[in-house]
């Protein structure tokens, strides 16, 4: 196939890898927003490059002129996790949007069955119509959801088996194997103590979105020129964080709010 041909089959696919990315980021922004716990960590993706695809279709047995229909990663997304029970909330998210802007047509569970390389993942296989100038274009493209810990013990292994290709020294393979077990035995830990992460996690969440408020509003006063004294103002605001008592500081934000809209009234 002619160089220009795959840039021209490989657009529709960065451009469903650039939209999930914003749509699953987004998922992500209302948790937090709301000051609530996200079960989205970070979300990457990537366009497969043309080496890796030409390599998998050999390897696969895929005529070139069929990866589209045959191949499911050329558009791939990653979503990270922190604890393994937030993968399956991001599933039931996916879930949830079947039909309406993306199919699943495959899930791959690489948790309960993990493979034999000892690597873990939920897998989601999904079609997703790209709008194109030529009209819309449903495409494959496979989302992999892991824990930080997953994540950290697969891209290690990734770029050594890239290394060794087929032939992967036995000692090597035998210390993936450790480390895999104790990516697991990580991921089990954590979920121990979850509850104990989370309200730390939302404690500090709602301190740094009241702050942000806060410097908000004070700029916002500042305009009104209804406060002689910014002064008071800042060292209030100063005295309250050294405390870093929330309800305090949430108290002080609605003060603030309601000196701005009176000021507005006036
Ligand atoms: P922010 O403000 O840093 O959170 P991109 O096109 O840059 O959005 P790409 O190229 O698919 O994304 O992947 P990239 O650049 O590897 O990483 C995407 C996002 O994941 C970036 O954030 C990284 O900061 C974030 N990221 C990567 N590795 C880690 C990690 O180990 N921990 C955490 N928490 N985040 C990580 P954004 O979305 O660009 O913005
Ligand atoms: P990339 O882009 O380099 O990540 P397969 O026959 O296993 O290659 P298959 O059956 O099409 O592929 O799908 P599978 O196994 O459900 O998912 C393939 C992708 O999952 C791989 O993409 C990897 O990203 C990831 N993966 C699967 N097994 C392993 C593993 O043992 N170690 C690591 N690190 N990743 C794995 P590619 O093709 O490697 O492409």
């Amino acid at each position: 196939m002619e160089i220009n041909n795959w840039k021209k089959i490989l657009t529709p696919y960065t451009q469903a890898v650039e939209e999930l990315k914003i749509k699953f980021k987004g998922i992500r922004n209302e948790y937090i927003n709301l000051d609530e716990y996200s079960p989205i960590e970070f979300v990457t993706g990537r366009v497969k490059k043309i080496s890796s695809i030409l390599e998998k279709a050999k390897k696969k047995n895929i005529p070139l002129d069929q990866v589209e229909e045959k191949m499911e990663d050329i558009a791939g997304i990653r979503i990270m996790c922190q604890f393994v029970e937030d993968i399956y909330k991001v599933r039931e998210i996916i879930r949830a949007r079947h039909g309406k802007d993306m199919f699943v047509v495959e899930e791959r569970d690489y948790i309960s069955n993990l493979k034999p390389s000892g690597y873990r993942s939920y897998h989601m296989i999904i079609k997703y119509p790209v709008q194109t100038a030529q009209g819309e274009k449903l495409i494959f493209a496979e989302i992999q959801i892991r824990t930080l810990a997953m994540n950290f013990w697969a891209t290690i292994e990734h770029s050594l088996r890239y290394k060794y290709k087929q032939n992967m020294p036995e000692a090597i393979q035998e210390r993936l194997n450790k480390a895999a077990e104790a990516a697991h035995k990580l991921d089990q830990e954590m979920a121990e103590i979850r509850e104990e992460v989370l309200k730390a996690q939302e404690g500090f969440q709602a301190e740094s979105s009241v702050v942000a408020d806060i410097f908000g509003n004070v700029q916002a006063l500042a305009k009104t020129n209804e406060q002689n004294n910014m002064n008071e103002v800042y060292e209030m605001f100063w005295s309250l964080w050294e405390e870093g008592n929330v309800d305090k500081l949430n108290k002080f934000n609605k003060e603030l709010e309601e000196k701005i809209r009176q000021a507005y009234q006036r």
